[in-house]
């Protein structure tokens, strides 16, 4: 058994007698009451999920297994010479709440090498994909074309003990994800390279791997772990990773669920944004002639945007109430290394401008960006200006998360979802009008 299973295995009994203890003598507890406007605003701020992986705070932003960002890229070993951590390592965080050691790290880094082979016929399914087809429903339709793979439905069908559920979602989990990175450098190669894929290298990491296939030099490996970690959660309620847990609680397998979770992504008010802040950014410099406007100019851009009823992309959040650090962190990445860089300039300039607009324009209750809104500016630096493609490399890294999350939800037996339902007409009994 690997390192990081047994780690799991050890520290899953004590965790199933906490949530046992809360169910039985405090199940009755009343933690949150439920409003009129969140049954059609989408259950906002209903406090009615759990998960140990990250915390949302919406004053602080994220932290993962109680670590913030500066802290996570702080503390987590990284590869010889490098500035950002392994992502393997972050896996080991989010799914055992512990800093790994490097002996620990090359345990996974082991793990991910022995399951990273891709099925061919994932290739033939993406080959006969007309190419103009979205490079997310080409990396959803390959991890669901996978799901013939399953450990836990073989395991399942051979009749399993709920106890040991995980076991075989963590061996899911890992299957997916080793072979992902190389899933998603794949459709961007065939899609936009001229059909030229590059060749996995057992020797790197899982970032530095990535950048290798897709062909981009140092420091895009740095890039890559970056962007991986930053993306991999966001506790549960948000729409990848809520859609993951809820297939899953069907008992779906991690590849019925997590291709699920990839087409909530896809959405332009969830990952899709940071797409859409590249196509507005590009929209704005044509317009200019290929030249930077000037902060009048994009002021009345930005008012332009809302006064057509559209939102600003990459500005507001469902939670947040501040500067994402996601944002702030790929921020202090870009004054490193593209300080100069035009579309850098104009992003800059766009956290000057759009706050105080989309607080006179008074509806975002959050005018401060997310992490869409910087995400691109990065990619386009380092030449994947094919922004369609960045929704994808967002799914590899939320992959890390949403897959933790499920192992963890077989582990401590978390029900099939199934909230209950009220008729309009009952909620206007509810509220005394009828
Ligand atoms: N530009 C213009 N209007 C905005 C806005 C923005 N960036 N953000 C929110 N609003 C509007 C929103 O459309 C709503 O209007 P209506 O009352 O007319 O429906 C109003 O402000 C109140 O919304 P809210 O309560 O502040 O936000 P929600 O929790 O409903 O929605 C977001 C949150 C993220 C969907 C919303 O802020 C948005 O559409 N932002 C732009 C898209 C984006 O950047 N999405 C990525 C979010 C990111 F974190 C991720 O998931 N990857």
């Amino acid at each position: 058994m690997s390192k990081l299973k047994q780690k799991l295995a050890e520290k899953i009994p004590s965790y199933r007698e906490r949530v046992t203890k809360l169910m039985k003598e405090y199940g009755d507890v009343v933690v949150d009451q439920v409003h009129i406007r969140q049954f059609y605003g989408g259950m906002r701020g209903l406090k009615c999920l759990t998960t140990d992986i990250s915390y949302l705070d919406p004053n602080e932003g994220i932290r993962f297994r109680g670590y913030t960002i500066p802290e996570v890229l702080e503390k987590l070993p990284k590869p010889k010479g490098a500035e950002m951590p392994y992502v393997e390592g972050h896996f080991f965080l989010l799914l055992t709440g512990e800093i790994p050691t490097q002996e620990d790290i090359q345990d996974v880094v082991d793990e991910f090498k022995a399951r990273n082979r891709v099925p061919h016929y994932v290739y033939d399914l993406l080959r006969e994909m007309p190419r103009d087809t979205h490079p997310m429903t080409m990396f959803s339709a390959a991890i669901l074309a996978m799901q013939r793979e399953s450990v836990f439905v073989k395991r399942y069908n051979e009749g399993l003990s709920k106890m040991d559920y995980w076991d075989p979602y963590y061996e899911d989990a890992l299957n997916l994800l080793a072979k992902l990175p190389e899933i998603a450098a794949y459709i961007y190669r065939m899609k936009y390279k001229a059909d030229t894929p590059i060749a996995s290298n057992p020797e790197l990491d899982f970032g530095a791997n990535f950048a290798h296939m897709m062909g981009i030099d140092h420091p895009y490996d740095e890039v890559a772990r970056l962007y991986f970690i930053l993306h991999s959660d966001h506790e549960s309620g948000n729409v990848s990773a809520h859609t993951t847990h809820l297939v899953a609680s069907a008992l779906s397998d991690p590849y019925y669920a997590l291709s699920a979770g990839m087409n909530g992504l896809a959405g332009p008010l969830h990952g899709l944004a940071n797409q859409e802040v590249l196509r507005w950014i590009q929209h704005v410099m044509d317009k200019m002639g290929g030249k930077l406007p000037s902060k009048e100019e994009l002021k009345k851009f930005v008012w332009d945007t809302l006064n057509s009823g559209q939102v600003i992309p990459g500005y507001g959040h469902a939670v947040l109430r501040k500067t994402d650090p996601r944002y702030t962190a790929q921020r202090e990445f870009a004054l490193k290394h593209l300080p100069d860089d035009e579309i850098f300039q104009l992003v800059s300039m766009l956290y000057e401008v759009v706050p105080p607009i989309l607080m006179e324009h008074g509806k975002a209750k959050n005018p401060w960006p997310n992490v869409d809104a910087h995400s691109g500016v990065i990619q386009w630096h380092y030449g994947v200006r094919e922004y369609d493609f960045y929704t994808v490399m967002f799914g590899v890294g939320r992959a890390i998360g949403v897959l933790s999350n499920i192992v963890w939800d077989r582990a401590v037996g978390q029900a099939i979802e199934r909230p209950k339902s009220l008729t309009t007409d009952m909620l206007e009994k509810v509220a005394g009008i009828k």
